[in-house]
C-alpha cells in the first residue's frame, strides 16, 4: 500500500483540485497520457453538503464535509466519476481519490445528492449514520467538544475537528461503511488513496481498515494481488505529540516539511548548496514513506500550515522548486495544479482564502479552456501544464532508478547533479548569472534544454547545450532569463 501502482515508466501525479470529472476523463487522453503524467488526485467525490451564505458561497471546502457516499459533487455523479476512471485507466493514468471519513458536515439541510441531513443531531440518512457512530463526548477531552490543542493527542482524534462531528472508526459498523465506499471506487478502476485528516484519526483504526480493503481489480487491469495505495495526511512539522511515523505502518504520508524546507531554500533562507543531502538528513521521513508536493490545495491558500510557501504566484521560483522536486530521488512526488482567485489579505490573512473554483452564474464549475501554447484559460491556472514542470515530470520518468551523482555547486545558491547516465539539472538561484563547465554524465552530442524549450521535430525550440567526450559541458543560466533552471536528458539529444 506504499506502491502507487503506476503504470510502466511514469512517476509523477497531479491534484487537479476541483476539476470535474468529465474535464478530467479529456486531460488524461488529450495530454496527462501523452506527457507521460502517471496519475490524477481527484477533489473529494462523494456527496457533501451545499454551502450558500450571504459572504461565503459554494467554497472549495464544502467538500470536506460529507452527507453521504453517494457518488455525487459538483465535479458529475457517478457514471462521469467511472467514466473518467475508465478512460484515464486507458490511456495510463491512475486515479487517486480524496476520501474524507474523519467527519461528517455540521450542517442540514439537503446534501448535493439530494439526501436529507442534519448534522445537528448527527442524523445522515444517506449513509446512515446516527449519533452512535460518532466519538461520544466522553472521550473528547476538550471543553467545547471541539480540537482546542494540538499537544494533546486525545483531543486531537476524539474531538471535533472545526466543529464538524467526528465519526468515530473504532465502531465496526463505521468501519464497514467507510470500506464499502472504499472499495467500491477500487471496483470502479481506482487506484488508491488519501485519507483526509488522517492525524485525526486512530492509527490502530486505519490498520484495520487498510487491511481489509479489496485488491485491486484485474478486471481494471490490474496485476493479481495489486493493493490500493494509501497516502495519509498527516502534517507533522515537529513540536507535536501526533508524528508521521505512527502511520509509517499502514501506507505512505504527507511529508510536509518538504514543500516548507525547499520554499524557504528558494527564498534564500538557506543556500541551495546544503540540498545535496535533501531528505532524511534534513530531518524529512525515509524516503519510502513519502508523498511529497511544494503545495498543496490548502496551504497555498493558508490553511494546513500555509504562509510564505512558493506557489504559482511567484512563478520563476516555483519552477525552480518543482523543477528541483521533479529532479531529485525522493519520494512519490505529487504537482499542484490550481485554479486563480483574487487575494483580499488583511493582516497577514486571504479573506478569500474560501474561494471556490471558476463557475457561471448557476455556480456550475467552468471547464478549463485550452490555449495554443498548451496553457489554460478561464481562470484555471494549470501549472502540470507549464513545459517546465511537464518536461520534468518526464525527466523524472526517464532517470528513474538511478540515484544522483556529480553533485555541484558555487559555494552558495548554484547547484548542478546528475542521474545516473541519463539526465542532467543546473539550477541557478543568484543573482547574477551563471557560465560553468560541469560534468553532465550524457553521452558527447547536442542536447535541446527541455526547460527552455521543447525538443519537437527534430529542432530545439529553447536553448542547446554541446557535451563533450568528456561529458563535460559549458552550463549557461543567464539571472534574467525567465527561467532559473536548465535540463537536458538521454532523450532530449538532438
Ligand atoms: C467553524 C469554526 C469552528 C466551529 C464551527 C461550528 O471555525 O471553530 O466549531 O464553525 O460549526 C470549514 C470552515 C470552518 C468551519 C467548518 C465547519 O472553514 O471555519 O468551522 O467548515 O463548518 C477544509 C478547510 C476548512 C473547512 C473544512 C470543512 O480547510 O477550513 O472548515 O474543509 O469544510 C489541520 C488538519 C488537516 C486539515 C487542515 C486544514 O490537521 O487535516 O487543518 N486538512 C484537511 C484537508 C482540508 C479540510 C480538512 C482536512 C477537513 O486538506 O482541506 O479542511 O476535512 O491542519
Ligand atoms: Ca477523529
Amino acid at each position: 500500500q506504499w506502491n502507487a501502482n503506476y503504470a510502466s515508466g511514469r512517476t509523477t501525479m497531479v491534484h487537479l483540485f476541483e476539476w470535474k470529472w468529465d474535464d478530467i476523463a479529456a486531460e488524461c487522453e488529450r495530454f496527462l497520457g501523452p506527457k507521460g503524467y502517471a496519475g490524477v488526485q481527484v477533489s473529494p467525490p462523494n456527496e457533501h453538503i451545499v454551502i450558500m451564505q450571504s459572504t461565503v458561497q459554494r467554497p472549495w471546502w464544502e467538500r470536506y464535509q460529507p452527507v453521504s457516499y453517494k457518488l455525487v459533487t459538483r465535479s458529475g455523479d457517478e457514471n462521469a466519476f467511472k467514466n473518467m476512471v475508465d478512460r484515464c485507466n486507458a490511456v495510463g493514468v491512475r486515479i487517486y481519490v480524496d476520501c474524507v471519513f474523519n467527519q461528517m458536515t455540521p450542517g442540514s439541510g439537503t446534501g448535493i445528492g439530494g439526501s436529507p441531513v442534519d448534522g445537528g443531531s448527527m442524523s445522515y440518512p444517506g449513509v446512515p449514520y446516527g449519533p452512535n457512530d460518532f466519538t461520544p463526548r466522553s472521550s473528547c477531552p476538550s471543553g467545547s467538544g471541539d480540537i482546542e490543542n494540538y499537544g494533546n493527542a486525545q483531543q486531537v482524534r476524539n474531538c471535533k475537528l472545526s466543529g464538524m462531528p467526528d465519526l468515530y472508526q473504532g465502531s465496526e459498523y463505521v468501519r464497514g461503511k467507510i470500506l464499502e465506499f472504499l472499495n467500491r471506487l477500487t471496483s470502479y478502476g481506482v487506484a488508491g488513496f488519501r485519507w483526509d485528516a488522517s492525524k485525526h484519526m486512530w492509527p490502530g483504526d486505519l490498520k484495520i481498515i487498510s487491511d481489509r480493503l479489496s485488491d485491486l481489480p484485474t478486471a481494471k487491469g490490474f496485476p493479481a494481488g495489486s493493493r490500493p495505495y494509501i497516502y495519509m495526511e498527516v502534517i507533522d512539522q515537529g513540536g507535536e505529540p501526533i508524528t508521521a511515523n505512527e502511520y509509517f505502518y499502514i501506507g505512505r504520508v504527507t511529508e510536509f516539511k518538504y514543500g516548507r524546507k525547499l520554499s524557504d531554500a528558494f527564498h534564500k533562507k538557506t543556500a541551495l548548496k546544503y540540498l545535496v543531502n535533501f531528505g532524511v538528513g534534513w530531518g524529512l521521513m525515509p524516503d519510502g514513506n513519502a508523498l511529497v508536493f511544494i503545495d498543496n490545495h490548502d496551504n497555498q491558500r493558508g490553511h494546513g500550515g500555509g504562509g510564505d510557501l512558493l506557489t504559482f504566484r511567484e512563478s520563476k521560483l516555483y519552477k525552480m522548486a518543482v523543477s528541483y522536486m521533479l529532479a531529485w530521488p525522493y519520494g512519490d512526488a505529487r504537482v499542484m495544479s490550481s485554479y486563480y482567485w483574487e487575494q483580499n489579505m488583511v493582516n497577514g490573512q486571504d479573506k478569500n482564502d474560501w474561494v471556490g473554483p471558476p463557475h457561471d452564474s448557476n455556480f456550475n464549475i467552468l471547464s478549463p479552456t485550452i490555449n495554443a501554447d498548451d496553457s489554460c484559460g478561464n481562470g484555471w491556472i494549470c501549472e502540470h501544464r507549464w513545459r517546465q514542470i511537464y518536461n520534468m515530470a518526464k525527466f523524472r520518468n526517464i532517470v528513474a532508478g538511478t540515484g544522483m551523482n556529480d553533485w555541484w555547486d558555487n559555494g552558495n545558491n548554484q547547484i548542478a547533479f546528475c542521474r545516473g547516465g541519463k539526465g542532467f539539472i543546473a539550477i541557478n538561484n543568484e543573482g547574477s548569472n551563471m557560465s560553468q563547465t560541469l560534468q553532465t554524465c550524457l553521452s558527447a552530442g547536442t542536447y535541446c534544454d527541455i526547460i527552455s524549450g521543447n525538443l519537437s521535430n527534430g529542432k530545439c525550440t529553447g536553448k542547446s547545450v554541446t557535451v563533450g567526450s568528456d561529458g563535460k559541458a559549458l552550463i549557461s543560466i543567464g539571472a534574467a532569463e525567465d527561467d532559473g533552471v536548465l535540463a537536458i536528458h538521454v532523450e532530449s539529444k538532438l
